[in-house]
């Protein structure tokens, strides 16, 4: 087939909701948009890892050091999933890491926050999590057949670490007045990171259109923040904790929440490298790199052996 029936072909698909997957033509911008996606979403499971990381040696007890442990363990499944779907797209896993350890890749804003308490543990895992699940879920349906899949079961257990999160508040504002205002007081730091973490309002997101029109994206950001706030106001209110945000109001009209603008100043600042944690997350991530070249350099000539052995015999 020649490029111009190769591009009906891939239009066709897109048009009847069909996947895309590796081995079909595809245009080389909808490749490259997927590794910037799926590239920013292995980075953010892997550097996702640290703010919750800093507390596994000081959890309150072992049941909550256990569940953290098997959470943050997720997270790097996660990360190794999905490097592996974008190496279905032509890119290797080492290359990303070096893009993402020299600051030319992104990873969500949200990581650049710091963890001051155990209640964030479970702040992160009701609203950091809950906010990754609504973005995520759509992205089952992708059209890259690669992506699609792992997020299925990204989804899956992304939801047990919104739940883990949730029971842990929960044990916290049955607990001691000082417990409740833990968590009231992480929930008011992490509360707007969490809206930003649906990237900028649709006017200033130059990708959306175009992923959306792929099949890439199947809702828009501020889409899938407003489903964000409708579903986590009433879980607000189970928990007793207060939203920090006096906008904040049911529109009978509309049927959702009101609610007011993140500040998108701050959201800019944190992606383009000025967070308050941007530097430290990667700093220790290209540490962990470093000291890890050996473990890679073993496997790799083990892998080797393997094969020579194998090719041997
Ligand atoms: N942070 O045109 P758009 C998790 C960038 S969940 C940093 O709207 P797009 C689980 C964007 O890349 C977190 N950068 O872009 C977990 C673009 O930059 P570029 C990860 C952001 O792609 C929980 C520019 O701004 N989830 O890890 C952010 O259409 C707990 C313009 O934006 C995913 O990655 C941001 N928040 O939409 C782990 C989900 N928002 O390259 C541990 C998959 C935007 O053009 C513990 N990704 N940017 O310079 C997506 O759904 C999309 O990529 C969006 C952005 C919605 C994030």
């Amino acid at each position: 087939m020649d490029e111009t029936a190769l591009a009906a072909h891939f239009d066709a698909t897109i048009a009847g909701d069909q996947r895309i997957e590796p081995r079909d033509w595809m245009p080389e911008a909808y490749r490259r948009t997927l590794i910037r996606q799926i590239a920013q979403h292995a980075h953010s499971e892997i550097i996702g890892m640290q703010p919750e990381g800093n507390w596994i040696r000081r959890a309150p007890s072992l049941r909550r050091k256990a569940i953290l442990l098997a959470k943050v363990q997720d997270e790097a499944g996660h990360g190794l999933y999905l490097y592996a779907a974008a190496e279905t797209l032509g890119v290797d896993r080492e290359e990303l890491t070096e893009k993402l350890i020299s600051g030319r890749q992104k990873y969500s804003s949200i990581f650049n926050y710091p963890t001051l308490s155990y209640a964030d543990v479970g702040v992160i895992g009701w609203l950091v999590d809950g906010a990754a699940i609504c973005n995520q879920v759509p992205l089952c349906r992708c059209s890259y057949g690669p992506y699609a899949r792992a997020m299925v079961r990204i989804c899956k257990e992304e939801s047990f670490h919104q739940r883990q999160g949730y029971e842990l508040l929960l044990a916290m504002v049955n607990g001691t007045d000082a417990q409740r205002e833990m968590v009231q007081e992480s929930t008011n730091r992490f509360w707007w990171p969490s809206l930003m973490m649906f990237g900028p309002p649709d006017g200033d997101s130059p990708n959306t259109r175009q992923s959306m029109d792929w099949g890439i994206k199947r809702h828009t950001n501020d889409e899938l923040r407003q489903r964000f706030v409708d579903m986590t106001v009433p879980q607000a209110e189970a928990l007793g904790v207060t939203l920090p945000d006096p906008g904040l109001r049911w529109n009978a009209e509309r049927g959702h929440y009101d609610f007011s603008e993140p500040d998108w100043d701050e959201f800019k600042a944190v992606i383009s490298g000025s967070g308050p944690c941007n530097a430290q997350r990667l700093a220790q991530r290209r540490r962990a790199h470093e000291e890890g070249a050996w473990v890679r350099a073993a496997a790799q000539a083990y892998a080797e052996k393997q094969a020579s052995r194998t090719a041997a015999a």
